[in-house]
């Protein structure tokens, strides 16, 4: 079966050379899934991975705004509604300088694998913009969003397709998306998620990412009678992943040694507690491209300029800041230096290199991909839909204890999983197969459409 996967994989390469994200993202998941394509037969005879590899629709639009100094900007927005089959399209906005419809693809096929592990009724999309909201005013943030919305609203709702934020997108701007679909199609309902909290926003919401990875490392260390208690902790990134991740290794006795920007990291040997994960968000606000300030801040913090934290020695590294912020290199470095587990907070945040060495070694170094560690973030969406679709709100302790479990299971599935089709221990296998079943199964029962 592996010549199946082989065949689709080139063909991707054909149709489109230039999608190295995507490809990349395809041949991970595909190489993963030729066990179950041996196994059951249906697959194939159904074209499962041809149809699942491609996106039953996608948006690409223009999106002119104009500047505080009124000069006029052309922006590129897109929406990938990857896979309906077992709910409406549901996935994060993407705005980033770098982002192409490569990224959103990329982002929109391994949402779709995610969606499905979280057990709720999601499929899978991503959208997006190279719009780089750093360095801009609130008012020209808002002016983008309300653009960017103008065209998008036609294509979403809460039956439909529901977005939230991703890198570049939060409160601030899913409010003004909001704001604007509201305005356009006259109703109130809960077609975004990671809404504020007085207008059908969950709680826990904004913490829900960095905690579900969290709550997933301490399954993964389980597994070997070890827990987060007194482990020191890598985490890259400064963003909304990074500050839950860093939230909830402290709250479980961990300490939380380095966050990281695109400008290099900050290694803090007394631990990121308190104030100083205040100051992350303070950060980000200013400028996203930049931690160094908070070692000019904190006396205790060293600032390691271009770097990244993978070459510090501790027990447990969460990569939550970019794709591809982990290559092979650094993955034996974590190996040889005795880190137990690298669970991933950003999607897809290992080169592929890296992820085959970490399968290879799967015995020796605990690996979880995105897919499965930050499925946390999206599940807790999904609750902020049931929570709008009941038109009542849970407690944090309802949320929390709901995404808890969630992550329990998901966890679970990827063992059983990985189990069952022969590798045991490869979370990266576990959570591609028991992700793919219910999609594909699903497609099966709906028919060819
Ligand atoms: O990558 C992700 O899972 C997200 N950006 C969250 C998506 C969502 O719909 O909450």
């Amino acid at each position: 079966m592996s010549q199946y996967v082989d065949e689709v994989l080139e063909g991707l390469k054909k149709r489109a050379p230039w999608e190295t994200l995507f490809i990349q993202a395809a041949t991970e998941i595909l190489h993963s899934l030729a066990p179950v394509l041996d196994r059951e037969p249906k697959y194939k005879k159904n074209a499962i991975l041809e149809r699942i590899v491609e996106p039953e629709r996608t948006i690409s639009f223009r999106v002119p705004w104009v500047d505080d100094k009124g000069q006029i900007h052309i922006n590129n927005g897109w929406r990938v509604q990857f896979n309906s089959a077992i709910g409406p399209y549901k996935g994060g906005i993407r705005f980033h300088p770098n982002v192409t419809l490569d990224t959103l693809k990329f982002l929109g096929f391994e949402q779709t694998f995610k969606n499905s592990l979280t057990g709720l009724p999601m499929g899978g999309g991503k959208g997006g913009s190279q719009f780089d909201p750093n360095g801009k005013s609130d008012a020209e943030v808002m002016r983008f969003c309300q653009s960017f919305m103008m065209e998008l609203w036609r294509h979403i709702g809460p039956d439909t397709d529901v977005p939230a934020g991703d890198i570049g997108v939060g409160g601030r701007e899913v409010g003004y998306l909001f704001g604007m679909y509201k305005k356009l199609r006259n109703e109130f309902t809960g077609v975004l998620t990671g809404k504020g909290q007085y207008w059908g926003g969950s709680l826990i919401r904004p913490e829900a990412t960095g905690f579900g990875i969290v709550y997933f490392a301490e399954e993964v260390l389980k597994t070997k009678g070890e827990s987060m208690k007194g482990k020191k902790v890598a985490i890259s990134g400064f963003g909304n992943v990074a500050w839950g991740a860093a939230i909830k290794a402290n709250d479980l006795g961990a300490k939380v040694v380095t966050i990281s920007g695109p400008d290099g990291y900050i290694y803090d040997p007394d631990g990121i507690t308190g104030d100083k994960i205040e100051y992350m968000e303070e950060m980000l606000r200013t400028d996203r491209m930049s931690v160094a300030p908070f070692a000019a801040k904190f006396k205790t913090a060293q600032f390691f300029a271009g770097k990244r934290p993978w070459e510090q020695v501790v027990d447990v590294a969460l990569p939550c800041a970019i794709q591809n912020e982990l290559n092979l290199d650094e993955a034996k470095l974590l190996m040889k230096n005795g880190t137990m587990a690298v669970v991933e907070g950003s999607n897809m945040s290992s080169t592929l290199e890296a992820v085959e060495f970490f399968q290879a070694n799967c015995q020796k170094i605990l690996f979880s991909p995105g897919k499965a560690s930050n499925a946390g973030g999206v599940a807790t969406s999904g609750l902020e839909m049931s929570q709008n679709s009941m038109r009542l709100g849970w407690s944090r302790e309802e949320v929390d204890s709901r995404l808890h479990q969630i992550m329990v299971n998901i966890h679970k599935s990827c063992v059983e999983a990985a189990e069952r089709y022969g590798t045991p221990g490869n979370y990266v296998n576990g959570a591609n197969i028991a992700g793919f079943i219910k999609v594909a199964d699903s497609m099966i029962d709906q028919g060819l459409v």
